[in-house]
């Protein structure tokens, strides 16, 4: 017979709340133990960078908890922060502070990642643009980068130092040093860099434990590989995986070759930590990446069947610290994306650019909840290789944790309770059937779908029970009130069987759905089909008290939703989503949304007998499930109609490449050395336009010569991120575009794109006495990152040399980029074109003597042309809307790109001719849902077609009746 397991172990660790009482993190080789327990961090990524609109923070952070997160995962990007040397700046939607106090408020752990480099697909890896002009390396123990490193980590550290749960004033309980630092690994280069990071974070009071992330299992910077003051115990190793998934998943730890125990990583001494593992990926610009089908197809490839097959076999290698990359990706607003990817970040991840929740995170749902439940699987060693056959197949051989073609089974086992665990892996496409022998006698029949994966647990504790083993997915237990409740999950209609310990005979009510049931040999099996709602009750059997099994589909375990309050645990089934339970006396006050019309039923604590769904009491009825079930579905969210965008002004702009126009007060070019890793050209001038304080968007350039010789070409070196992109005049007649290519898969990762314009010149214009003018216009888009720690952020941008074949004049140069960075949407929101420098994008500026304009538009001209409108929203306040502005246009070979301005907040670029994104996220907040917005586009057009605006229209998102209370981002109009 199958072997039962000894004495049960109690409820995992409820989720962390700042208590004001102190707390320990440390970790021995199996997982973290907080306070003493063991803990799984079951982690998403977030950046709050990406949402500008603090409101929302709290949006995609319930929806986490509520689907099973404990944790959340966040890069602090310093170049968001510090728009100049010295200048550090944490408010607005910049508050570092309020995020990490919504976390805590909203029970879940923190991992903070402020870099000082982070790499995330973001200008210059998150490095600020003012230190791409400064002397010495970055990522290395540079003394000059040194002290900025530590200006930064001081204003960071001072925050995250008052929301350290050790303190018991938050929920940070990780905090990551550098960023998947590879390339200086046994120099001291790297090791003093190491040290001193190590060092610094430690004096400004951060007492968690460190860790670094390795771009692969290579055991970089493992504990004793540099200096940590001694404290190795207090330092963890951590490494990244973002595998290709349509190879079958890789063995990391425990059946890795040459799996070390212990750790499932290089580090035996520390648990299995992954800080990134791929949850989505990212698509660069032109969408190589996803052969143009953009996002969706991110998300497909890496859909809910990925994440249980790679997961479960993270999981059963023995990670214990699991963070996936990105659950919710957010936005590069502004001039925040690296030069490699467009504006969305949506990454594919399991909660979309628009907050909306996907499919994803169903298994996330059901994997989360679980490992919070079942403290078992915070301990797990590797067990013997079990034996499986294919179902109806021959059958019996021996055939170890190889098995049968194309499946993979692992097991383990908790050393102290003995409860098993089994992952089987489909790695072919067939829909599988598989007979998992648990010992010689027993055996369970799991049905494994193609490229999926499934987790069979025997021995765990179910409350007061034990399960002897199912062969269906546990997903959670908890008491409520009375009863213990024990959720299990699998595919619609599957036959399943559960097998309960009961000393004696219990008594069985077969309460909703089709289950039959029999007691024999000290269990009690259950055989049901999950669905909607099979639901039994088991009553007496040896058991102090009722457990209620629920066997639930994906469709209906999504709708389940565990909280655990102060006053005890909470089940809530039916609504869309489920944000807070409070117990206020008899009362459970329940916070949430709706999509469609919804059950609500629920299972609380002992003495309550009302219910309130959004401040609104709802009438119930007890059930025999030991629930109370509203009597009338609630509601679903209401329409919501949008308004079309008309009315549009616009104004042509770039006055600046007109011979006479005054650029006395703009800079002068006259440097003549750089730190940039660009080689400026012999006798300089210095034409880069970080060199002289411009770090973002677009940069101008005129430049003065006098005529008498002949030339016949003029020749523009200049250099950009992908997709940038050069318009030159002399004297203010057009002498045409330039662009860098698009890149395909392969030279999207080349890094500097640089090219050298070339443009023929009329003669009489440089036998013209003179004074001749050039000016010229590069959108030089972002700073590259510096993933290989080569100062490649350091690379030039803008102009680096101009040349005349046939004469040689003498060209001086003045240079103008963006006005003062705007203090409310910070450094990174503008550039140097002439409508931002004068307040065209922001509210409020007066339009009214431009031209009314309609769309679509046909004009063909070199340069820079503005339009803006006003729209009114009037959504309901208990609605949560998601809204984006989609263009179109049905030539997409028309070449001119357009930069979004909703309400002065620049919400990224669309380029016509290269996408694939045509839907822009307009946060709420930033977006008044409930009064005016104004909207201003700045296209840039290349004069080599007619140019748009095509199509522009608001697009609904997403609705749902509920949601978070949204602030208004503050989105000041012209400053004084
Ligand atoms: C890993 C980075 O750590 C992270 O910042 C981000 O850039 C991510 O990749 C990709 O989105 S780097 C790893 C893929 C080599």
């Amino acid at each position: 017979m199958y072997a039962a397991a000894t004495a049960p172990t109690g409820p995992a660790p409820g989720p962390p709340a700042p208590d004001g009482r102190p707390h320990t993190v440390g970790f021995d080789q199996y997982s973290l133990l907080i306070d003493g327990k063991r803990v799984v961090l079951w982690s998403g990524e977030v950046h709050p960078f990406r949402l500008p609109s603090p409101s929302l923070w709290r949006d995609v952070l319930q929806k986490m908890r509520a689907h099973g997160y404990n944790a959340v995962s966040i890069y602090v990007s310093w170049n968001y922060h510090s728009p100049a040397p010295g200048s550090y700046d944490f408010t607005g939607v910049r508050d570092l502070d309020l995020f990490l106090r919504i976390a805590a408020e909203t029970g879940l752990y923190v991992i903070l990642r402020p870099g000082p480099y982070i790499n995330a697909e973001v200008d210059a890896g998150g490095f600020p643009g003012w230190l791409t002009a400064t002397e010495g390396t970055a990522r290395t123990s540079d003394p000059t980068y040194l002290s900025y490193v530590d200006e930064w980590l001081t204003a960071v550290d001072r925050i995250a130092a008052r929301h350290l749960f050790t303190r018991g004033d938050g929920t940070i309980v990780l905090y990551q040093v550098e960023n998947e630092y590879a390339d200086h690994v046994t120099s001291p280069l790297g090791r003093d860099y190491m040290a001193h990071l190590y060092a610094k974070v430690r004096a400004d009071g951060i007492d968690v434990p460190l860790f670094h992330n390795d771009k692969g299992r290579n055991g970089h910077w493992a504990p004793g590989t540099f200096d940590t003051g001694g404290e190795t115990g207090r330092w963890l190793y951590g490494f990244d995986g973002y595998p290709s998934p349509s190879a079958p998943p890789p063995d990391w730890g425990y059946f890795g070759v040459g799996g070390v125990k212990g750790g499932s990583t290089a580090s035996p001494r520390t648990p299995g930590f992954v800080p990134e593992f791929g949850g989505g990926w990212f698509d660069p610009w032109g969408g190589a990446e996803f052969d143009g089908k953009g996002y969706a197809e991110s998300r497909r490839t890496r859909d809910a069947a990925y994440e249980r097959r790679f997961y479960l076999t993270n999981l059963a290698n023995g990670i214990k610290l699991h963070n996936v990359y990105m659950t919710f990706g957010g936005t590069s607003w502004g001039w925040l994306p690296a030069p490699i990817v467009y504006t969305s970040y949506d990454y594919g991840a399991a909660l979309d650019e628009a907050r909306q929740p996907t499919a994803k995170l169903v298994p996330m749902h059901q994997l989360g909840h679980l490992l919070q439940s079942v403290p078992e699987l915070a301990k797990l060693d590797r067990a013997d290789d079990v034996t499986i056959d294919e179902a109806g197949g021959e059958g019996g051989a021996d055939l170890g944790i190889k098995g049968i073609e194309g499946i993979k089974a692992y097991h383990l086992v908790n050393p102290d309770t003995k409860a098993h665990f089994h992952v089987l892996r489909n790695d072919t496409s067939d829909d599988r059937r598989v007979s998992l022998h648990l010992d010689s006698e027993t055996s369970v029949t799991v049905p494994v779908p193609g490229l999926d994966a499934r987790l069979i647990a025997t021995g765990i504790a179910l409350g007061r029970r034990r399960l002897r083993y199912s062969s269906a997915q546990p997903m959670l237990w908890l008491t409520a009130g009375r009863q213990d409740i024990a959720v299990f999950t699998g595919r619609p209609g599957d036959p399943t069987e559960t097998l309960l310990e009961c000393a004696s005979k219990p008594k069985v009510t077969v309460l909703e759905g089709t289950a039959r049931y029999a007691y024999t040999d000290g269990a009690l099996r259950v055989d049901a089909e999950p669905g909607a709602a099979a639901r039994v009750l088991v009553e007496g059997g040896g058991a102090t008290a009722p457990l209620l099994l629920l066997f639930a589909d994906d469709e209906a375990s999504a709708r389940l939703w565990r909280y655990d309050t102060p006053s005890g645990s909470v089940l809530v089934r039916g609504p869309a989503l489920l944000r807070t339970a409070t117990v206020r006396g008899t009362t459970v006050h329940l916070a949430g949304d709706t999509v469609k019309d919804a059950d609500l039923e629920v299972w609380a604590p002992r003495g309550v007998s009302d219910v309130v769904w959004n401040r609104r009491t709802v009438r119930t009825r007890a059930t025999a499930s030991g629930s109370l079930r509203a009597v009338r579905r609630l509601p679903g969210a209401p329409k919501v109609t949008l308004p079309a965008l008309t009315g549009w002004r616009r104004q042509a702009e770039n006055p600046e490449s007109a011979a006479d126009f005054d650029d006395s007060a703009w800079r002068t070019a006259d440097r003549t050395s750089s730190y940039s890793t660009t080689p400026v050209p012999t006798g300089g001038p210095v034409l880069f336009s970080d060199d002289y304080g411009f770090h973002y968007g677009d940069v101008w350039y005129r430049g003065r010569f006098e005529g008498g010789s002949v030339a016949d070409t003029v020749s523009f070196s200049y250099v950009t991120g992908t997709q940038g992109l050069l318009m030159a005049w002399l004297d203010g007649k057009p002498l045409g575009t330039h662009r860098m290519p698009v890149p395909d898969k392969k030279t999207v990762r080349k890094g500097t794109w640089s090219a050298t314009a070339t443009f023929p010149v009329e003669v009489r214009e440089t036998t013209d006495a003179g004074p001749h003018v050039l000016a010229v216009l590069v959108r030089r888009m972002q700073h590259d990152e510096d993933g290989k720690a080569n100062d490649s952020h350091k690379a030039g941008r803008g102009l680096s040399s101009v040349t005349f074949n046939g004469a040689s004049p003498e060209v001086s140069w003045r240079i103008q980029g963006e006005a003062a960075p705007d203090p409310v949407r910070g450094p990174l929101n503008n550039g140097g074109l002439y409508g931002e420098r004068n307040g065209w994008h922001l509210p409020g500026f007066a339009d009214g003597r431009w031209p009314a304009a309609d769309f679509p538009r046909s004009e063909r001209r070199q340069g820079v042309t503005w339009y803006r409108t006003g729209f009114r929203l009037t959504v309901d306040p208990e609605v949560d809307a998601s809204i984006g502005l989609t263009l179109t246009d049905d030539d997409p070979a028309r070449a001119y790109r357009v930069q979004i301005f909703l309400n002065g907040w620049n919400m990224g670029q669309y380029i016509n001719d290269v996408g694939p994104q045509h839907t822009f996220v307009l946060p709420n907040g930033v977006l008044n849902t409930r009064g005016p917005n104004t909207l201003a586009l700045a296209v840039l057009s290349d004069g080599t077609t007619s140019s748009g605006p095509g199509k522009v229209e608001l697009t609904l998102l997403g609705r749902a009746a509920g949601g978070v209370p949204v602030t208004l981002v503050d989105s000041p109009g012209r400053r004084n």
